[in-house]
């Protein structure tokens, strides 16, 4: 004999993308030479995160100032774009509910010392200035940020099936 199945109460497709966003996650040099690429992603996959975009690549010091543009001026500025343009990142558009905050939360605080257990910084890094990853911190900065490292036809939404339960 069989059990009985019964239909969760899922919500309609509208309903749980009311508020779908993408974001820009940047997997830092210091990441890819510690081989934590697979586990960070694995992360964001588990999360329910779909993957709009992904790519390995080495920036160059013309896109890091793109990047951190917002940053000029400030004391760590030259130190972040060397050690952005170090070695290769991987670049990743994720696509998801509130997607931008719940990177954000994923990612811990931007000093790893005060990043919480749990949190990518708070479980893989210890200092601020290899901090492993980056993430866009508002709509705005998504918005900026995305088109420098993918264009158009480099990003695929689709609605991976367990985002049904999501
Ligand atoms: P991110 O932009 O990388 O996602 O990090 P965040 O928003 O948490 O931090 P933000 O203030 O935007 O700083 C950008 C990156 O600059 C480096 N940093 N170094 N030495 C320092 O005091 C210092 N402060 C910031 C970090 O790599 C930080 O992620
Ligand atoms: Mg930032």
């Amino acid at each position: 004999m069989s059990a009985t199945q019964t239909q969760p109460n899922i919500k309609s497709r509208d309903q749980r993308f009311s508020n779908l966003q993408r974001t820009l996650v940047l997997i830092k040099p210091d990441a890819v030479q510690r081989g934590l690429v697979g586990q960070i992603v694995a992360r964001f996959e588990a999360r329910g995160l779909a993957l709009a975009g992904l790519k390995l690549l080495q920036m160059d010091e013309q896109r890091a100032a793109k990047l951190y543009e917002p940053h000029v001026g400030r004391p760590f500025y030259d130190g972040l774009v060397k050690y952005m343009t170090s070695g290769p990142i991987v670049a990743l558009c994720l696509e998801g509910v509130d997607t931008i905050t719940v990177v954000r939360k994923m990612m811990g605080a931007t000093k790893p010392a005060e990043a919480e257990p749990g949190t990518i910084r708070g479980d893989f890094a210890q200092r601020v200035d290899f901090n492993i990853v980056h993430g866009s911190d508002a709509p705005e900065s998504a918005a900026r940020e995305l088109p420098i490292f993918f264009g158009n036809d480099e990003l695929v939404s689709h609605d991976p099936s367990y985002t049904f339960f999501l």
